[in-house]
């Protein structure tokens, strides 16, 4: 048995876009999610978030699922527009209300709530205003904070205030796949500016408003891992590792922005100079502004071959993408999540670590005895949890794990034709069918640990 340190917090996550549906109920406003999803062209199966899960009206069942898995935390994200339909001042009491009875379910059921002020649904009259590159909505999600957080605060005390500033940057500003779908590199940076100094400057206002607050930020990070030993294939890695990882955790650390990202910028043209003028005095200051801990959302590693040299003129590769990929294209290696939040602890020494997000997309159907054997699912949350177990081994300082997600749900660009979820959601109908990965999380937090024979 691999045990877990005592008071490991098990929990699983999910997104408020994602699952709640309702999206026009109880004065919610409009959020960039809504306005993008119906744009032709952006999702591949044309659907939006309008239904969803449903969770906005089935919450309480789907409570009792983690119930009945014995989870210790649910990671759930409070909708900007539910909150304040114009995104400052009027506050909409339905929507606060809303939460509130979540919260206080939640802890009647023994589960605490773990609460991500934004994962990604900004309300659409804030990006009619010039959205995140913006600077006033950096101010706005402050009031927002602040609102919010005198409303649960004296029943909530872990926030997260930002999921994933790269992909709201980059994929929202940069390639636009994500809303609000721009392309454009100096929004893109501009972007993920406004979030890091609106996280730094909510920081603030949640410890004020809330009592033994524990606060934090959750980063995407993706390993590189170079294909060969070239110094080509380092290079690559360098770019790749700068762009996707250091330009978060270095300003998040007290260490400003990459200087060495900052010139590959300036040199393939994507911005005209290195003077980041969106960077005001006392900024890196805000941005770095202590934090309780680190939330990490790991789903992948890349490995990275240099194209500024022709193939054959690179040395042989000796590190390989493994064939078995989940239905995101993405491949399954857990040994670099250990790797990854070892390099944390060693370079950052961010505090406890949370894995905020970890999981995977596979679409096991149900079969005919009623059960979803997610077989693939299974195999992956045992070897994620197994490389936990080798980094807590390490020294890592790993808190708590939350497994993405709780329920199939609404995969952004991908709409419904991705599945995460550890529980089976037919939309249909909209009846739950918790999959085999999830009766094995259930013992896994039984047992707080993992069964050797289990992680193999
Ligand atoms: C998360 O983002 C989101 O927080 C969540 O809402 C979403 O449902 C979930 O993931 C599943 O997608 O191609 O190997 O370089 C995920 C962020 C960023 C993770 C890009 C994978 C690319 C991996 N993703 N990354 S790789």
């Amino acid at each position: 048995m691999r045990q877990f340190p005592p008071d490991f917090l098990w929990g699983v996550a999910t997104s408020a876009y994602q699952i709640e549906g309702a999206t026009r109920v109880d004065g919610r406003g409009e959020s960039i999610w809504d306005r993008f999803s119906a744009t032709p062209g952006k999702i591949q199966d044309k659907s939006d978030g309008s239904v969803a899960c449903e969770h906005y009206r089935r919450w309480p069942e789907d409570i009792e699922l983690m119930r009945w898995m014995g989870l210790k935390s649910y990671r759930f994200s409070i909708a900007w527009p539910r909150i304040l339909p114009e995104g400052r001042g009027r506050v909409n009491a339905a929507g606060v209300d809303f939460y509130s009875r979540l919260v206080d379910s939640l802890l009647g059921a023994g589960i605490e709530p773990f609460v991500t002020l934004y994962h990604w649904d900004l309300p659409q009259v804030l990006e009619d205003q010039g959205g995140w590159p913006a600077r006033a909505t950096g101010d706005a999600f402050v009031e927002y904070a602040d609102v919010i957080s005198r409303a649960l605060g004296d029943r909530v005390n872990r926030w997260i205030t930002h999921n994933e500033p790269w992909c709201i940057s980059y994929l929202g500003y940069g390639n636009g796949e994500h809303a609000p779908g721009h392309k454009d590199w100096s929004k893109m940076l501009a972007a993920a500016h406004t979030l890091m100094v609106s996280h730094g400057n909510a920081v603030k206002v949640l410890r004020a408003n809330v009592k033994n607050a524990e606060v934090g930020i959750t980063l995407n990070l993706t390993p590189g891992e170079p294909a060969s030993p070239s110094p080509e294939d380092a290079d690559a890695t360098r770019d790749f590792d700068g762009g996707f990882n250091r330009w978060f955790l270095e300003p998040l650390y007290g260490r400003g922005y990459p200087q060495d990202v900052i010139e590959d910028h300036v040199k393939a043209g994507r911005i005209a100079s290195p003077n980041l003028d969106f960077i005001q005095p006392g900024d890196l200051e805000t941005i770095a502004a202590p934090t309780d801990f680190l939330g990490v959302n790991f789903y992948s590693r890349a490995v990275l071959r240099s194209n500024r040299i022709p193939e054959e003129q690179n040395a042989p590769r000796t590190v390989f993408v493994r064939p078995d990929k989940t239905d995101m294209d993405w491949e399954v290696c857990p040994a670099s999540l250990t790797r990854l939040l070892v390099h944390l602890e060693k370079e950052y020494k961010p505090g406890p670590i949370y894995i905020t997000e970890n999981g995977c997309a596979y679409s096991t159907t149900p079969s005919a005895d009623g059960r979803v054997h997610d077989v693939q699912r299974v195999e992956y949350l045992r070897g994620h949890l197994a490389a936990c177990s080798d980094a807590i081994a390490q020294g890592v300082k790993l808190a708590g794990y939350f497994a993405w997600s709780l329920l199939d749900n609404f995969e952004w660009a991908y709409g419904y034709t991705k599945r995460f979820g550890l529980v089976w959601v037919d939309y249909a109908t909209q009846q739950r069918i918790p999959k085999d990965s999830a009766h094995l999380y259930r013992d896994v937090v039984a047992q707080n640990g993992l069964d050797v024979e289990q992680a193999a």
